[in-house]
C-alpha cells in the first residue's frame, strides 16, 4: 500500500457509507494509518458514530484482579506461571466485596472481576466453582451493579451458574484470529476452546466482549482478518490493547510499540460495530492514555483500580494506581475537559438490559 492521506481516507468513508460495506483493502489502509491529517479524519468520523449512538455518555468500569495465581504460560504476560518477578496474590471474598462497593461508591458503572486461570477456583473440582459462583454472587449482592468475569476459559456447565449468580459479562479475548500467531502466544490453550467458551457463554445468557492485541508481530492483513472475525462473533463489547512487553516472560524482549494502530482500530471497530462498547484501557499507556483513545472513538474507561486496595493492573501492573490516577475522580475531569461527561448510572444499566434481551431473542430465533 502506497503511503495514504486525508483525501483517501475521505474517499473510503465515502464508499463505505454509500454502500454500506468496506473491503479488506480498505480496511487494511485504515489499519495502516500514519499521516496525521489521516488519522484525524479517521478520528473524527468514528467520533461522529459514537455522538450518534451515544451521545456524550461515556461509561468507566472498576477492575478488580481479584487473583494473579494462573495455570496457564502465555507468552506475553506477565503473570505467567512461573515468572518469578510476578507479584502473586489471592483476595479473600470479604477483600473482593470490599474494593468493588469501593469502587461502586467511587461511580463506577460496573465490576469487572478478573483472575488468571487460579488452580484454586479452576483445578480442584467443584469445590472451586463453588468459590467461583459464591464470590460473584457476593459482589452482585454488595454492590446490585452489572458484573462483568473475566476468569479465562471455564467449563461450559459453570457459565450458567455465573450467570445465575450475577455475572452480566463474560469477557474472554482470543487477541488475534490468526492462529499461526494465537499458537504461539497462547500454548496449550487451543485455539477452538477458548471461541467456543464464548460461544457458550452467550448460550448462558452472558453478553460477551471480545479483545484482540497488537504489537506482536501481526501484519494489517492479520488485523483485517481479526476484525472480520470479531464483527462475526457479534460481541457487545470490543477491544484493542497494544502489547506491553513484561519482565520474566518470553516476549519480554520484544521491542515496544506505540499506540498507533491500537486507536487506528479502536476507530475502526466504531465504524464497522456502531453500537457496539469500545474500551479506552488505562492499562496501556496509564491514565495520560485516556484522550487519545477516546478521541478514536471508544466510550468505555476500563480498568478504573481503587488505589488502595493492593490490586494490580494487567499490561500495566502498577502504573498510575498507588496515587490514585486511575480513578472515577483522576478520569471525570478529563472526559469534561473533552465535552463528554459520565453516563448516569441507570442509562448504563438500561444498555446492558437491552442488550441482554435482545440476545435471548436471537437466540431464541436461532433455536426455533
Ligand atoms: N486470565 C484471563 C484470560 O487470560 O482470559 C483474564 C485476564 S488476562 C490477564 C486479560 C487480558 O489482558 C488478556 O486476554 C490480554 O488481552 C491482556 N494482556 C495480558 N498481558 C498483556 C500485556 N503484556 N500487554 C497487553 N495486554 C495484555
Ligand atoms: C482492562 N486491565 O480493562 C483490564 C483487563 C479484563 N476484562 C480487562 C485487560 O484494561
Ligand atoms: Fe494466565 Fe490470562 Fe495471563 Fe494467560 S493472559 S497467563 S491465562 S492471566
Amino acid at each position: 500500500m502506497t503511503y495514504a492521506h486525508r483525501s483517501d481516507v475521505r474517499a473510503i468513508l465515502a464508499a463505505w457509507e454509500a454502500t454500506g460495506s468496506v473491503t479488506d483493502a480498505q480496511l487494511r489502509t485504515l489499519v495502516d494509518l500514519t499521516d496525521a491529517s489521516a488519522r484525524e479524519e479517521l478520528f473524527r468520523a468514528a467520533r461522529r458514530v459514537r455522538e450518534r449512538e451515544f451521545g456524550k455518555d461515556i461509561f468507566a468500569y472498576g477492575f478488580v484482579y481479584f487473583s494473579t495465581y494462573c495455570r496457564n504460560a502465555c507468552r506475553f504476560c506477565y503473570f505467567r506461571k512461573a515468572n518469578p518477578e510476578s507479584m502473586r496474590y489471592r483476595r479473600t471474598e470479604e477483600e473482593t466485596v470490599r474494593a468493588a462497593v469501593a469502587l461502586k461508591e467511587s461511580g463506577v458503572h460496573l465490576i469487572d472481576l478478573t483472575m488468571g486461570e487460579d488452580p484454586y477456583f479452576l483445578s480442584s473440582g467443584e469445590a472451586g466453582y463453588a468459590r467461583l459462583v459464591h464470590l460473584v454472587s457476593a459482589v452482585k449482592e454488595a454492590t446490585q451493579l452489572p458484573v462483568m468475569i473475566s476468569p479465562g476459559v471455564v467449563p461450559a456447565e459453570l457459565l450458567p451458574r455465573l450467570r445465575a449468580a450475577g455475572a452480566d459479562w463474560y469477557a474472554l479475548y482470543q487477541e488475534t484470529h490468526t492462529r499461526r500467531l494465537y499458537e504461539k502466544l497462547r500454548e496449550g490453550q487451543p485455539y477452538d476452546v477458548r471461541w467456543k467458551a464464548k460461544c457458550a457463554a452467550a448460550r448462558a445468557g452472558l453478553l460477551v466482549e471480545e479483545g484482540l492485541m497488537t504489537g506482536l508481530g501481526e501484519t494489517a492483513d492479520d488485523l483485517v482478518h481479526s476484525l472480520r472475525a470479531m464483527a462475526a462473533l457479534d460481541a457487545s463489547q470490543v477491544r484493542v490493547m497494544t502489547f506491553v512487553p513484561q519482565a520474566g516472560t518470553p516476549l519480554g524482549g520484544l521491542v515496544p510499540q506505540d499506540s498507533r494502530r491500537e486507536r487506528n482500530l479502536i476507530a475502526v471497530m466504531r465504524l464497522l460495530m456502531p453500537d457496539r462498547l469500545i474500551p479506552a484501557s488505562l492499562d496501556v499507556e496509564g491514565a495520560d492514555g485516556l484522550e487519545s483513545r477516546i478521541e478514536a472513538g471508544a466510550n468505555v474507561v476500563t480498568s478504573i483500580i481503587p488505589p488502595d486496595a493492593g490490586l494490580a493492573g494487567v499490561a500495566q501492573s502498577e502504573m498510575d494506581i498507588g496515587d490514585g490516577r486511575r480513578t472515577v475522580a483522576g478520569v471525570r475531569p478529563r472526559l469534561e475537559a473533552m465535552g463528554l461527561h459520565l453516563a448516569e448510572p441507570a442509562a448504563y444499566a438500561a444498555w446492558v438490559q437491552a442488550r441482554e434481551g435482545a440476545q435471548t431473542h436471537a437466540h431464541e430465533e436461532a433455536s426455533a
